[in-house]
């Protein structure tokens, strides 16, 4: 008795926090009429995204853990502009929440995003730690919008996926818009881009996609309405004979869409992550 100096305090953060809760907060965050489309689900959706696909397979460094997407030398990189709106929206969950991770709450708002706007239940486990502005991965991980195939199979090969992967997270493309203050395109790829649905592969395919007059960078509008875009590196999918394949099976059937995105979704946002051993899988219910 009385041997012990350090605290007998033994439950790690994580165990501390209530996920359902957090799921719940997270959902009544997305609304907002003066937002974009009225959802902030796109932006959650691409700040997980940017959040994980740092991962390098080879010296496996990057990935979710660690949350450095919240350093502003990580921040700062050309291809995270914009994403100080989603961070900025989930801040008071982490005050709200103090034990929960940076790293847990930015994946787990994808996963939000994708149900609550319509998606398959994406499996998330908890358990990932928040590390310091030296561990963040130099600047060129992510893709290069104004690139084609062979480049988009370099950065996702580096994560450790195939092409029928690669082919189904692109598909998150039916959300959300882009914008020229952030990267430099314009527009969103279809007319419903706060729905999660099969729609990025039934454009690109139906679709007749021209080269945008402008004196922006080089990217395609559909030649019917001018209204909606593809960049050049969705462009590549349908291009691409390997890629198509998926383009095609995805088009004609959603639920496939639905059930191969959530496996490849899940696995990029647990890329690198050591979780604890005892940490559960969630699959949470959609509100409503
Ligand atoms: Zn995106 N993405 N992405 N993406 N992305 C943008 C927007 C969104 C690429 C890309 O250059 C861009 C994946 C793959 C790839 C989302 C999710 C996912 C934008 C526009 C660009 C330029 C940013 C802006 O201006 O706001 C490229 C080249 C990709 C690989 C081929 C994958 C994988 C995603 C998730 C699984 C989402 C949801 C958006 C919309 C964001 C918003 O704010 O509306």
């Amino acid at each position: 008795a009385g041997w012990y100096f350090y605290s007998n305090e033994t439950t790690p953060s994580w165990k501390k926090v209530n996920y359902n809760s957090v799921y719940k907060d997270i959902a009544g965050l997305l609304e907002d009429e003066d937002y974009d489309d009225g959802s902030y689900g796109p932006v959650f959706v691409r700040l997980a995204w940017h959040a994980s696909g740092t991962y390098d397979k080879k010296t496996r460094t990057g990935g979710s853990d660690g949350g450095t997407i919240r350093h502003t030398a990580e921040a700062g990189h050309g291809a995270n502009n914009g994403l100080e709106h989603a961070r900025d929206r989930l801040e008071p969950l982490k005050k709200q929440y103090p034990n929960i991770s940076y790293a847990d709450l930015y994946t787990l708002a994808g996963v939000v995003a994708v149900q609550e706007l319509g998606g398959p239940t994406v499996r998330w486990r908890p358990g990932r730690e928040d590390k310091t502005e030296a561990d963040c991965t130099p600047d060129g991980r992510l893709p290069d919008a104004a690139q084609g195939a062979d480049h988009v199979r370099d950065i996702f090969y580096r994560m450790g996926f195939n092409d029928q992967e690669i082919a189904a997270l692109v598909g998150a493309h039916a959300l959300g818009r882009c914008h020229t203050s952030r990267s430099g395109f314009d527009g969103p790829w279809n007319a419903s881009p706060t729905s999660f649905t099969n729609f990025f592969y039934t454009e690109l395919l139906n679709s007749t996609w021209v080269p945008k007059k402008w004196n922006g960078p080089f990217q395609y509008v559909d030649k019917e309405s001018g209204q909606f875009m593809m960049l050049p590196a969705d462009m590549a999918f349908k291009k691409d004979s390997e890629f198509r394949k998926y383009v095609e099976k995805y088009a004609a059937d959603q639920d496939a869409f639905f059930e191969d995105f959530a496996k490849a979704f899940s696995k990029l946002l647990e890329l690198g992550v050591k979780f604890p051993e005892d940490a559960p899988v969630y699959e949470f219910k959609t509100l409503e």
